[in-house]
C-alpha cells in the first residue's frame, strides 16, 4: 500500500486503487471491479481456500477492492468496509475497549453516535466523559487512569467547531490513548486526520464517499497493524460489513469525490456569505468563512471547508419550521454530503435524540438549521433561500 500511497494524488487514487485490470489467465481486464455476489468460494483443497476467499462476511473481492480504494484516500495501510458509519463506531468501541474503559470524546457529536454510546455502549460498563475538544486543555483535564479512547469529529455535527487535531494527538499519545477522529464533514479530500497524528479515521461512507444519497456505508481507514487486526476480528465476529452491491455503488461515488468537494466548497462558500450578508440570518457557522472562530485552525489542518453550513434564524423555531417548509430546491431531510442540497433541523431532526439540556448547553439552539450544499447552480439555490426567507 506503501507504494500506491506515495506515488498517485487524490484523483488517481480515487480512479485506480483497487480496481487495477486484472490480466492473469481467464481474467477479462475489467476496468470496473465486478461485484462478486457470491456468499461463499469453493476451493479444491479442504485447508486451502481460493485465493484466501472462503466466505463474504471475512472476506469479498468488491469489498476488498473499496477497501483498499478507502485506505489510499486517507493516506493509510489499511481500510474496512462496514454496513454504516454506526456499525464502524459500534464495531471500533467493541474491538478496542473493555468493561471498566473510558472514552473522552467531544460534547458537539452526531446525535446518532451521541444516543449509542449513552444508550448501548454504556450498558456494557464503559464510561464516556463529554468535554468541549476545540479546547484542548479540556481534553487533558477529562482524562482518566482507565482511559482508552479519545474520540472527535472536526469540524463537529452541526457545531462546525474544530479541534485542533495535531494538539489533541500529542495529548493522547503522551498518555497511551487511541485517538479516533469522525472525518465525515470533510471527507478525505480535505482533510487526512492521519497524517496530522490520529490513530483512527472513521467516516460514515453515507456522506460524501458515496456522494449520492443512495448508499448507506461506513469506513475506518488506520495504518497500526494490530489495532486494524482487532477491528477486523471483530467486525468479523459480529457481522457488520458492507454488502458488495453498496462495496460497488461506494466505489462509483468515489470517483468523483474531488471534483464533487470542489464543488461543494465553492457552493457552500457563496452561500455562506450570501446569509451572513442576510437580515433575518443571527449567526452564521462555516470554517471556511473568516468569522468564524477558528478560521485560522482550518487554514493550518483542512485544504477548503466542504459544503455543511450551519446558521441561526432571527425569531423563533416556527420562524424556522415556515422558512425550511417554503424551500423547494433544498431537501428538508436528515443526512448530507449527496450532489442535491439538503436541510434540516437538528433539535427536531439529526439530534432529537439528545436531550434539550444537552442541546442548549453546547449551543445546539431550537433555530439553529444545518444545510448540506449539493453542486446544483449556485444562483438556484440561493434563489431558493430568498423564496424561504420570502424576500
Ligand atoms: O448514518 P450512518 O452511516 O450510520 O453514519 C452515522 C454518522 C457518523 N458520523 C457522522 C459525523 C455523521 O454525520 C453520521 C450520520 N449523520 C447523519 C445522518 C446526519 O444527518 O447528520
Amino acid at each position: 500500500m506503501n507504494k500506491i500511497k506515495n506515488k498517485y494524488g487524490f484523483a488517481t487514487k480515487a480512479i485506480h486503487v483497487g480496481e487495477e485490470p486484472n490480466f492473469s489467465d481467464g481474467a477479462t481486464g475489467d476496468v470496473v471491479v465486478p461485484i462478486h455476489l457470491s456468499t461463499t468460494f469453493a476451493r479444491k483443497k479442504v485447508t486451502e481456500p481460493t485465493a484466501g476467499y472462503d466466505y463474504t462476511r471475512s472476506l469479498n473481492p468488491t469489498r476488498k477492492a473499496l477497501e483498499s480504494k478507502l485506505a489510499s484516500l486517507e493516506n493509510a495501510d489499511f481500510g474496512l468496509a462496514f454496513s454504516s458509519g454506526l456499525a464502524a463506531e459500534t464495531t471500533l468501541v467493541l474491538a478496542l475497549l473493555q468493561q471498566g474503559d473510558h472514552i473522552v470524546a467531544f460534547d458537539d457529536l452526531y446525535g446518532g453516535t451521541k444516543r449509542l454510546f449513552n444508550h448501548i455502549i454504556i450498558n456494557y460498563g464503559i464510561e464516556i466523559s463529554y468535554v468541549d475538544a476545540s479546547n484542548t486543555d479540556k481534553v487533558s483535564k477529562a482524562i482518566q487512569p482507565n482511559t482508552r479512547l479519545v474520540w472527535i469529529e472536526s469540524p463537529s455535527n452541526p457545531l462546525l467547531k474544530l479541534c485542533d487535531i495535531k494538539a489533541v494527538a500529542e495529548i493522547a499519545h503522551k498518555h497511551n490513548l487511541i485517538l479516533v477522529v469522525d472525518n465525515t464533514f470533510l471527507s478525505p479530500y480535505f482533510q487526512n486526520p492521519l497524517d496530522l497524528g490520529a490513530d483512527v479515521v472513521l467516516h460514515s461512507s453515507t456522506k460524501y464517499i458515496g456522494g449520492h444519497s443512495d448508499v448507506l456505508g461506513g469506513s475506518i481507514m488506520l495504518s497500526d497493524e494490530t489495532l486494524y487486526e482487532k477491528i477486523k476480528y471483530q467486525q468479523n465476529a459480529t457481522g457488520a460489513v458492507l454488502a458488495p452491491f453498496d462495496s460497488y455503488l461506494t466505489m462509483r461515488g468515489i470517483k468523483t469525490l474531488e471534483l464533487r468537494m470542489q464543488r461543494h466548497h465553492q457552493n457552500a462558500l457563496l452561500i455562506a456569505v450570501f446569509l451572513e450578508q442576510h437580515p433575518k440570518v443571527n449567526r452564521v457557522i462555516y470554517p471556511g468563512l473568516e468569522s468564524h472562530p477558528q478560521h485560522h485552525l482550518a487554514k493550518q489542518q483542512t485544504t477548503g471547508s466542504g459544503g455543511i453550513i450551519s446558521f441561526e434564524i432571527a425569531g423563533t423555531i416556527d420562524d424556522a419550521t415556515r422558512f425550511l417548509e417554503r424551500l423547494t430546491l433544498f431537501a428538508l431531510a436528515e443526512s448530507l454530503g449527496g450532489v442535491e442540497s439538503l436541510i434540516e433541523l437538528p433539535a427536531l431532526m439529526t439530534h432529537a435524540s439528545v436531550s434539550k439540556d444537552s442541546r442548549e448547553k453546547i449551543g445546539i439552539t431550537d433555530t439553529l438549521i444545518r444545510i448540506s450544499i449539493g453542486i446544483e447552480d449556485s444562483k438556484d439555490l440561493i434563489n431558493d433561500l430568498k423564496h424561504g426567507f420570502n424576500d
